[in-house]
C-alpha cells in the first residue's frame, strides 16, 4: 500500500484533528502507532518539498487524564528545562527532548470533547523504541537515559508540577482499591482469581515500605518520569545511544526507585509483559545488572545510600504493584488498560507475580549486585 492510499483510510475524525494543527506541507500518510496501554496514537507524514517530515499525533485519555492543562502544562516545563540543560551540554534539543506542535489556536493541544485531547509532537527520525530488550547494549543505554533525565530535573522545582495521576505510584492506595474491586466483584471474576489475590494478600506488609521512607523524609521525592518502560526512550538508529525519553504523561514528585524499580519491571523480565507461558516469565540477573550500572551512572552520584539499598525493593513494589493494577482492572472489568484479548490482564497480572516471585527467590543476588555498583 503505498503513504497515499493510506491517507485516505484516515478516519474523518483524525482528519478533523490534523486540521486543528498547524502543520506545514503536504499530508502523505497516517498509521497506528506504538503499543502503549492508555493513549492512541498515530504516526503523521508530510512532505514539504522533497523533505519528508514526520509527526507523532496522540488521543490523551482523558478518563486517565482528567487534568489536560496541568498534564500539558507540566511537559511544557519540565521539557523548557531539559532543552536549557542539553543545549547547556552541546546537545541537540529537537533530538533528545520531545517538542510539541501548536494548534492553529495557539495551544499545545486541541481539545475535542472533555474525553478526548489531542497534541502532535515532532517524531524523532533515524531512532527506535524497542518493546523487548534485543541487545543488552540497549537495556545498558536506556538506563543511563533514564538515570540522566532524573539527574537533569534534579534542580527543577518539584512543587510547580500538577499530580496528573494522584498517587501514582502510591503502591498501599492501590492495595487499598485492590481490596474494594476484590469485595465489590462486578464481574464476577474473583474466584477465578483467588491464587494472585492469595498472592497479594501475602504481601501486604511489604507494600508501604517505600512510602513510609518517603514520607518519614528517610528518602528524598525527586522529579521522576514513573512510566519507564524500554519503550519509553528512543534509541539512535545510528549510533546506538539512548537519544530520548518519551511519554512524559506521569512525570511528577516521585521516589528514584520507581523509576529504576519500572524499567527492571518490564526489561529485565525474560519474557513479555502478557506472556501466558510463566515458565518463560524469570528476572535476568545479567540484565539486572546492566540497568543497575547504567542507571547509577546515569544518576552521577546523586543517589543517597538509603536510595541505593532500596533499588532492588524498588523493583520488586514496581513490579507487584503492577501487577496489582492489571489484576485490579480484570476484576473491575477492564476498564482501564486497553486489551487486545480476552483476559489479557489477568495473563498481563500473572507474569508480573511470576516476575515477583523470581525475584524473592534472587533477592540476595539482586542485592550482592547493587551493593557492586554503590
Ligand atoms: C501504562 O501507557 P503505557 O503503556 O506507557 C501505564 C503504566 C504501566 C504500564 C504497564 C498512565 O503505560 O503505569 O506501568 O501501562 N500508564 C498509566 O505496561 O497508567
Ligand atoms: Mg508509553
Amino acid at each position: 500500500m503505498t503513504e497515499g492510499a493510506k491517507m485516505v483510510q484516515v478516519s474523518d475524525r483524525i482528519q478533523k484533528v490534523m486540521d486543528q494543527f498547524e502543520i506545514a506541507g503536504e499530508r502523505m500518510g497516517c498509521e497506528r502507532y506504538g503499543s502503549g496501554h492508555i493513549n492512541d496514537t498515530f504516526l503523521l507524514v508530510y512532505r514539504e518539498g522533497n523533505e519528508e517530515k514526520k509527526y507523532v499525533l496522540q488521543r490523551v485519555n482523558g478518563e486517565v487524564f482528567k487534568d489536560i492543562d496541568g498534564l500539558m502544562g507540566n511537559i511544557s516545563r519540565v521539557t523548557r528545562h531539559l532543552r536549557k540543560k542539553i543545549i547547556a551540554a552541546n546537545g541537540d534539543p529537537d533530538r533528545e527532548t520531545l517538542s510539541f506542535l501548536l494548534t492553529k489556536e495557539g495551544r499545545s493541544y486541541y481539545l475535542e470533547n472533555a474525553q478526548n485531547a489531542w497534541r502532535v509532537s515532532r517524531f524523532v527520525t533515524n531512532a527506535s523504541c524497542y518493546d523487548v530488550v534485543k541487545k543488552p547494549e540497549d537495556f545498558y543505554q536506556s538506563a543511563r537515559a533514564f538515570g540522566h533525565f532524573q539527574r537533569m530535573l534534579a534542580d527543577y522545582p518539584a512543587e510547580e508540577l500538577v499530580e496528573t495521576i494522584p498517587d501514582f505510584h502510591n503502591t498501599p492506595v492501590r492495595f487499598e482499591t485492590f481490596k474494594r474491586a476484590v469485595l465489590a466483584d462486578v464481574c464476577h471474576r474473583a474466584a477465578e482469581c483467588e491464587a494472585e489475590i492469595r498472592f497479594v494478600m501475602e504481601r501486604e506488609a511489604e507494600m508501604g515500605v517505600i512510602m513510609e521512607l518517603l514520607q518519614n523524609k528517610k528518602m528524598p521525592y525527586r522529579v521522576t518520569h514513573n512510566d519507564t518502560k524500554l519503550n519509553n526512550v528512543m534509541i539512535d538508529d545510528l549510533s546506538g545511544e539512548a537519544l530520548c525519553v518519551i511519554d512524559l504523561d506521569t512525570i511528577m514528585p516521585g521516589a528514584s526507585v520507581f523509576d529504576y524499580g519500572d524499567s527492571i519491571r518490564f526489561g529485565a523480565n525474560t519474557a513479555e509483559e502478557d506472556e501466558t507461558d510463566l515458565t518463560r516469565v524469570s528476572l535476568s540477573l545479567p540484565l539486572f545488572e546492566i540497568y543497575t550500572k547504567g542507571f547509577l551512572e546515569g544518576c552521577e552520584g546523586s543517589l543517597t545510600p538509603k536510595e541505593i539499598e532500596m533499588l532492588p525493593m524498588g523493583a520488586k513494589l514496581m513490579t507487584l504493584e503492577c501487577g496489582l493494577r492489571f489484576l485490579t482492572d480484570y476484576l473491575q472489568g477492564d476498564t482501564y488498560f486497553k486489551i487486545q484479548r480476552e483476559k489479557h490482564n489477568l495473563d498481563r497480572c500473572r507474569t508480573q507475580f511470576a516476575l515477583v516471585a523470581d525475584m524473592e527467590a534472587k533477592w540476595q543476588q539482586m542485592q550482592e549486585i547493587v551493593q557492586k555498583y554503590s
